[in-house]
């Protein structure tokens, strides 16, 4: 942090997500309302218009917090000195274009983007990903940046997080606070797999409270898996303010702000971790922040028969994923 400001770079500024987000970051939502931030945002040159739209409005928010805005669409100038870095901007799937074709599109916009961090954003940066394919997106983003260190990068799980306890807690008929680690594991994407093992209601196993176990493993898992897909059929965009309050909470648990050791669900390396994933994944576990932009994998969940089944569908398309990106992997 220089001059005890922290400087916030965000991607995609002129987006649906980055109209919420950058306001509760602007306002001190975010980061506590006695820390000053320095907005460094992003946008392709079609979207510097909007962008300065953005700009404009965020100024006459007037938030004493808020101390600074850069705006531009060179990685290399509007990320320097950056502390976090919140990846969002990315392009969305054309008609006819197949996933594969959506992972190279968006993989080479996060090669730029890692060489850019890695070469003037602070070394200790924290970057967190959220443009979609988020998982495969932060694995590349990752590998181009090795003046960062690899467990700085994490993309975002937690609005699965947060569509899992609420239908949780709605079908139990409890409060949202008396669901207690919700998880999610593998890839953001629908092979995703909620946890119906290792949460807690009110303190008690999961399926002791919910005794409608077809529910958990059926209608349960498809609405979370789903529930982006659904929102783009109601409201015909997709899920923005959620999305940008979903990164809020995540960005806070890395940082230990939600406060130290509570449970949350975060994608990061899978390198030596305890569940026997394949290694070399940015893979969705449940983590607890362990102070200092650190985190840690929760060990010692167990998964039942079912969710080991499914476990194995995730990591392989996470697998998949991987090999169709190797070429943007070397850097
Ligand atoms: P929008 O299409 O509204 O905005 C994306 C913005 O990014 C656009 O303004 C575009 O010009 C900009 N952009 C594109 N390429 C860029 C680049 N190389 N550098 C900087 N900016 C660039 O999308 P929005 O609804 O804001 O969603 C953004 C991303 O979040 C999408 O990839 C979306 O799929 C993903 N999401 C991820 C979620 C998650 O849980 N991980 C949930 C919400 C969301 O679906």
């Amino acid at each position: 942090m220089s001059n005890g400001v922290l400087r916030v770079a965000v991607t995609g500024g002129a987006g649906q997500i980055n109209y919420n987000l950058l306001f509760r970051i602007g306002s001190g939502e975010f980061f506590g309302k006695q820390q000053k931030v320095a907005l460094h945002i992003l946008e392709i040159p079609e979207g510097m218009e909007a962008l300065k739209g953005v700009e404009m409005e965020l100024n006459d928010c007037a938030f004493p917090t808020l101390k600074e805005i850069v705006i531009g669409s060179d990685p290399n100038v509007v990320f320097a000195d950056v502390d976090v870095a919140i990846l969002v901007g990315a392009k969305p799937r054309g008609p006819g274009m197949e996933r594969k074709d959506l992972l190279q599109e968006n993989g080479k916009i996060f090669v730029t983007q890692g060489k850019a961090l890695s070469d003037v954003a602070k070394k200790d940066a924290l970057v967190f990903v959220v443009g979609n394919p988020c998982n495969t997106n932060c694995l590349i983003c990752m590998h181009n940046a090795p003046n960062i260190p690899n467990e700085n990068f994490h993309a975002m799980t937690r609005l699965d997080e947060n569509r899992a306890r609420y239908q949780l807690a709605h079908k139990a008929g409890v409060s949202l606070s008396d669901v207690e680690n919700v998880v999610i594991w593998g890839n953001h994407s629908a092979t995703q797999v909620p946890d119906i093992e290792n949460v807690r209601i009110k303190g008690k196993p999961v399926k002791e409270v919910i005794t409608d176990h077809a529910w958990l493993q059926g209608e349960f898992m498809e609405t979370v898996q789903k529930r982006g897909a659904a929102i783009i059929k109601a409201r015909g965009k997709s899920s923005a303010a959620s999305a940008a309050n979903a990164a809020l909470e995540g960005i806070q648990a890395i940082r230990g702000i939600e406060g130290e050791g509570e449970f949350f669900s975060n994608c990061f390396l899978s390198d030596g971790n305890p569940y026997g994933i394949e290694p070399g994944l940015i893979f969705s576990f449940p983590c607890r922040s362990i102070g200092g932009n650190r985190v840690e994998i929760i060990e010692g969940l167990k998964w039942d028969d079912f969710m080991q089944m499914k476990m194995k569908d995730t990591e392989k398309e996470l697998m998949e994923e991987r090999d169709l990106v190797k070429d943007l992997l070397k850097g």
